[in-house]
């Protein structure tokens, strides 16, 4: 039995070494030609901790060959990425695309899964142009049960930085277009997976996906309202937080300085472009959370023209330091970040000097060089009037609270409260 792998990101290439590690032969299939080369010669393109081990000795052992286009396979999964197109819409020609590569190469029998995160309604989109582009074969829009071709829809739902032990312990969902479709999937997993994995249909299926991250961003929406009103009030939210925690059915997330990565601040529109009228609150919760970071910024500029009034200083000779530039704690991953976002803005606005604390990383990203500069914790907080707290990283945690003497702190994540 071959396993195929289309797309082989921060989720297809992790699946595809967790069936490669089980010594199933893996084909990887993905167009860009770096990632490819790479992978062949036992690297990673990604980065995620295991993932490199993994693949490594997967590829060494023959188990995983990628290419640029697809191969003949029993069981093909699409794990490409549906970004947005226009104002929040998601966008299919990934998935289309991917569709319709692996068509030529399809036969009897084969089972394919889609993974990537869609919309209500993909898997059967996705099978009804498999359909157009060969109509040599039945699908299960069309035959049901007894159709030539299985199709399932099965999300991931790993965490970035934990997603080798993931894959593996998470339960997960399975959502057939038949029964046999759901069963075929659920037995292709079941060859790393040590979840559960619970069927249903595949509307189901895709909708849980997109409910599970719509359910914590708007769950952080919440703890990122009620930073805003005890800003006003003069209450430490995070101490309110703790105290309401100790309510035996309360348990309110962690506000902080908007919502990035690539999953939580994109699946809830998917939802909201389908239902526009009836996903009220998961549209607000999305507005909320793109709006802390205007707040934090609001604040940073108060936090300034106190300081001017307060020290004389001119304003090219204030010094701001932003701590954190990842989209969240721990991780060196810094795309969709609200905290580089802020970072950026606040350097662009301010006339003085903005420094940049990011101990993940060993150099700037493009987007902040030539506008701040990247220094080290201690001379951060040696060198800055205003410090802007932004991701709650364990060094940053580490610092004793003696060490910061500065007047001025914008804390969005609480450590220094
Ligand atoms: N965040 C807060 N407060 C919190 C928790 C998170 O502000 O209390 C922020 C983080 O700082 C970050 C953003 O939310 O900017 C998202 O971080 P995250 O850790 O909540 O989630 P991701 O994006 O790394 O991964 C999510 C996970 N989904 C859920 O927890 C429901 C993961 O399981 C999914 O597989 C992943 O999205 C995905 O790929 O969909």
């Amino acid at each position: 039995e071959t396993i195929s792998v289309i797309g082989l990101g921060y989720i297809g290439l992790p699946t595809a070494a967790a069936f490669a590690s089980r010594k199933k032969s893996v084909i990887g299939v993905d167009v860009n030609q770096h990632a490819v080369d790479t992978i062949n010669k036992g690297q990673i393109h990604i980065v995620e901790p295991d993932l490199d081990k993994v693949v490594k000795q997967a590829v060494e052992e023959g188990h995983l060959k990628a290419y640029t286009t697809p191969q003949p396979a029993d069981a093909y999964l699409i794990a490409v990425p549906t970004p947005f197109k226009g104002e929040h819409e998601p966008d299919l020609a990934y998935v289309e695309a991917a569709a319709r590569s692996i068509a030529p190469v399809l036969k009897k029998g084969d089972l394919i899964i889609l993974e990537s995160t869609s919309p209500v309604g993909s898997t059967e989109k996705m099978a009804e142009w498999l359909a157009e582009a060969r109509p040599d074969l039945t699908f299960p829009h069309q035959q049901g049960e007894d159709a030539d071709i299985d199709v399932a829809y099965c999300p991931e739902r790993v965490l970035p930085g934990q997603v080798m032990i993931e894959l593996i312990r998470n339960d997960r969902v399975v959502g057939g277009m038949n029964r046999k479709s759901s069963e075929r999937a659920s037995e292709l997993y079941k060859i790393f997976l040590e979840g559960e994995c619970v069927i249903t249909n595949a509307r189901t299926a895709e909708m849980c996906k997109l409910t599970e991250n719509s359910f914590r961003d708007v769950n952080i929406a919440f703890a990122n309202e009620l930073s805003l009103i005890c800003a006003d009030q003069d209450i430490n939210v995070w101490e309110l937080i703790s105290l309401a925690n100790r309510h035996p059915r309360v348990n309110i997330l962690q506000p902080g300085p908007g919502v990035g990565g690539h999953c939580i601040a994109v699946d809830p529109w998917f939802i909201v472009s389908q239902n526009p009228k009836q996903s009220r609150l998961i549209h607000t919760a999305r507005l909320v959370n793109d709006g802390k970071p205007v707040w934090v910024i609001d604040q940073v500029k108060a936090a300034v023209a106190d300081c001017l009034t307060e020290t004389g200083k001119r304003a090219n000779e204030i010094k701001i330091a932003c701590f954190g530039l990842a989209f969240k704690p721990n991780i060196d991953d810094l795309r969709e970040s609200p905290a580089m976002n802020i970072t950026k803005q606040v350097a662009d606005w301010h006339s003085g000097t903005t420094l940049a604390v990011e101990p993940n990383i060993h150099e700037l990203p493009t987007k902040l060089k030539g506008i701040t500069e990247l220094v080290s914790t201690e001379q951060a907080l040696k060198d800055a009037d205003i410090v802007l707290m932004l991701v709650d990283h364990q060094q940053f945690k580490a610092i004793p609270g003696s060490k910061i003497t500065q007047k001025w702190i914008v804390d969005t994540k609480g450590v220094w409260r």
